[in-house]
């Protein structure tokens, strides 16, 4: 067992250690509402406060709360700008920022600058500039941060990090991942009825509100963390290892006018059917890595396909390919040292036995939690190093590192494919700094 560091952070803000998180919410849509119900299973979590301006949010966060039997939390609902009211508040330790992505720096910013411990969603960012001002903001308040990618602790993506580890893969040379999830039905919902229809912005519901407008104005690589988190903690991104520079390329963009052209409740002569998205269908990224390793990433959301992130992890001594959402058999591997030669082999034997000791220790207490069990590990990781005063996991270089992919994919993509250089945010100290994701059982 490796015991980690204390940094102080806790005690930094607080008068003592304490048992008990006091958390505030900045957003409680449907995101923000998985973590609450995170939170409220635990006793040792209070959501004393939480923000905003959507009164129907507002609504379903604070019956999430009474479902759960706990006090009501104190709500500011007085417009976009009432979280600072919450952030004023001497009894909140922590905020979680869910809110929609060109939210997530300003809110960042101002829970850091207020001295907040932060958990902050997965997203990219909208400009480069945004890293280095999380960054900076970070370095100049210290104030502790963590990044809330779940997908790190899936279980299979956990069980083939211990084998990474092992060496089982032999030396890794090439890693994907991505996010490939049709979300033609999220993009357009109004959550009126279940049948998603062609309406987003103001007549749209939850994310059809804000996400389907970033697919109107841009085209790039739009949500690089689930595919790439999983993938950069194997080869310890930021951590001996660094992210160089990339490249993508985009499809032309069909998914979603089709999908509005062909909806019962659009059709070609809907205005929306007028809308020009420029976000290509697919989008390529290639990345390459100080230590010689390459990423490829691909985002795929506005075509008709079952979910799939599309890991892949490959040595000199084999080779792991995932399909689907996590289960073990849904994929393939092969080990040149123990597989028929030229033959797939089931992976969930190898899983199994791979099984890292964080999920042996937890499984049966997230079996009810979020994507897969998932949500509970990262939660669970935030709080847990918050009450034993310890690093997070997964920090502010790792976000401002994985969310600058989306503004320089974008500005390779017009540029035909150029490549770009990745700033390294640590300015160095991905020289010394060691790898800490994953490497115990305890949170
Ligand atoms: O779809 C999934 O739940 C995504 N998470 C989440 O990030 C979001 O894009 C959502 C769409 O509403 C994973 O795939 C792990």
């Amino acid at each position: 067992l490796l015991t980690l560091p204390g940094v102080g952070m806790f005690q930094a803000l607080a008068e003592e250690k304490r048992t008990t998180v006091r958390i505030g919410m900045i957003a409680v849509g449907l995101r923000g509402q998985d973590h609450m119900q995170e939170l409220l299973k635990r006793t040792d979590v209070e959501i004393v406060a939480m923000a905003d301006p959507d009164p129907k949010m507002m609504a379903m966060a604070q019956a999430l709360i009474q479902k759960y039997n706990k006090k009501a939390a104190v709500e500011y609902g007085k417009g976009p700008y009432d979280y600072r009211n919450l952030l004023k508040r001497t009894d909140v330790d922590a905020v979680y920022v869910c809110s929609p992505w060109e939210w997530h720096l300003q809110h960042g910013v101002d829970a850091m600058e207020a001295g907040k411990i932060t958990a902050m969603e997965v997203c990219g960012a909208i400009k480069l500039q945004d890293c280095w001002d999380f960054v900076n903001a970070y370095e100049k308040t210290k104030t502790p941060f963590m990044m809330l990618e779940n997908v790190c602790y899936r279980r299979d993506i956990m069980a083939v990090l211990n084998m990474v580890r092992q060496g089982r893969f032999g030396e890794v040379l090439h890693l994907q991942g991505g996010y490939e999830h049709d979300l033609r039905g999220v993009l357009f919902t109004t959550g009126q009825t279940d049948e998603p229809g062609v309406d987003f912005g103001e007549k749209g519901f939850s994310e059809a509100r804000w996400r389907t407008q970033h697919y109107v104005n841009r085209n790039g690589e739009l949500y690089p963390t689930h595919g790439l988190g999983p993938v950069a903690n194997m080869i310890d991104i930021n951590r001996g290892n660094r992210l160089a520079r990339l490249s993508s390329i985009a499809t032309k963009a069909r998914g979603l006018h089709d999908y509005i052209v062909k909806n019962p409740k659009g059709g070609p002569n809907h205005p929306n059917a007028k809308v020009v998205f420029k976000q290509g269908d697919i989008v390529n990224t290639q990345i390459q890595c100080e230590n010689g390793e390459t990423i490829l990433l691909t985002h795929d959301t506005s075509l008709p396909r079952p979910y799939n992130l599309g890991f892949r992890v490959q040595g000199t001594n084999g080779l792991w390919q995932d399909f689907h959402a996590g289960e073990p058999e849904a994929g393939f591997i092969h080990f040149e040292d123990k597989s028929p030669h030229h033959k797939w082999e089931d992976p969930k034997p190898y899983l199994e036995e791979y099984d890292h000791p964080l999920w042996k220790k937890y499984s049966a207490l997230s079996t009810e939690s979020g994507h897969g069990g998932m949500d509970f590990f990262v939660d669970n990781a935030f709080i847990e190093c918050i009450k034993r005063d310890v690093e997070f996991p997964l920090d502010v270089y790792d976000l401002a590192t994985w969310y600058a992919i989306t503004p320089l994919s974008e500005k390779s993509i017009q540029e035909k494919g150029q490549l770009q250089e990745i700033p390294d945010f640590t300015k160095g100290k991905w020289k010394t700094r060691k790898p800490i994701f994953g490497v115990h059982g305890e949170y």
